[in-house]
């Protein structure tokens, strides 16, 4: 069984939101190709309350994207985003999400980040991704989504070490830095997850 993992396709990460991955929005007719050809569609949702330690907002005389500690894990400040019923937490209408089976939400713990699908950024507690692809089947994980060098490396890294087959989708994500974009594929590599980098290296 083939799972496609979507994750975080929300209007603060698109061209226009408070967190936009530059050309974010060119993936999703990518994604509304190619979703048909997976056995189940299972989606994250970034899901802040607004108090959320990894906002900017939250500390006195800190910046957007300075690193702090946060409960003893590193922690990129971010602007504000994705925050719980608002907007820019909703899904992007261009994306057909209908054959979704499951959104997996993320981030409400707000002493602590979580950039992969499957655990928090300290490994504390569990989203229940996991246990539901085992009880689906699943075996192989394909990953595309926003931002490439968050939570879609993140995601991938943890589906990996869980012992699914692994796929980075690198043709349908978009990285917040080239740079970072590099780094997390060359690391999934070493981590034994296979990068996509083109749509017709998809053959099934
Ligand atoms: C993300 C930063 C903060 C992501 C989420 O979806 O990649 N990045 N929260
Ligand atoms: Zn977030």
């Amino acid at each position: 069984m083939k799972a496609l993992l979507i994750v975080d396709l929300q209007y603060d990460f698109l061209p226009g939101g408070s967190l936009a991955v530059h050309q974010g929005d060119d993936i999703i007719p990518i994604i509304n190709k190619i979703q048909d050809k997976f056995d189940i569609l299972v989606a994250t949702q970034d899901w802040h309350p607004k108090t959320h330690k990894s906002f900017a907002s939250q500390h006195k005389d800190k910046e957007v994207f300075e690193v702090i500690d946060l409960n003893g894990l590193p922690q990129v400040l971010w602007p504000d985003h994705c925050v719980q019923g608002t907007k820019g937490a909703m899904f992007s209408d261009a994306w057909q999400s209908n054959g979704v089976a499951a959104v997996f939400r993320k981030g409400m713990d707000e002493e602590v980040d979580s950039y992969s699908g499957f655990f928090d950024n300290g490994k504390r507690s569990t989203t229940g991704l996991h246990g539901f692809l085992q009880e689906k089947g699943v075996t192989e994980v394909y990953v595309c989504g926003l931002a490439a060098e968050f939570c879609v490396y993140y995601t991938s890294k943890d589906a990996a070490e869980a012992g699914f087959k692994t796929y980075f989708l690198d043709f349908a994500t978009k990285p917040i830095t080239a740079e970072g974009l590099v780094e997390a594929k060359s690391r999934l590599t070493e981590q034994g997850v296979i990068v996509v980098s083109k749509e017709d290296e998809l053959v099934f």
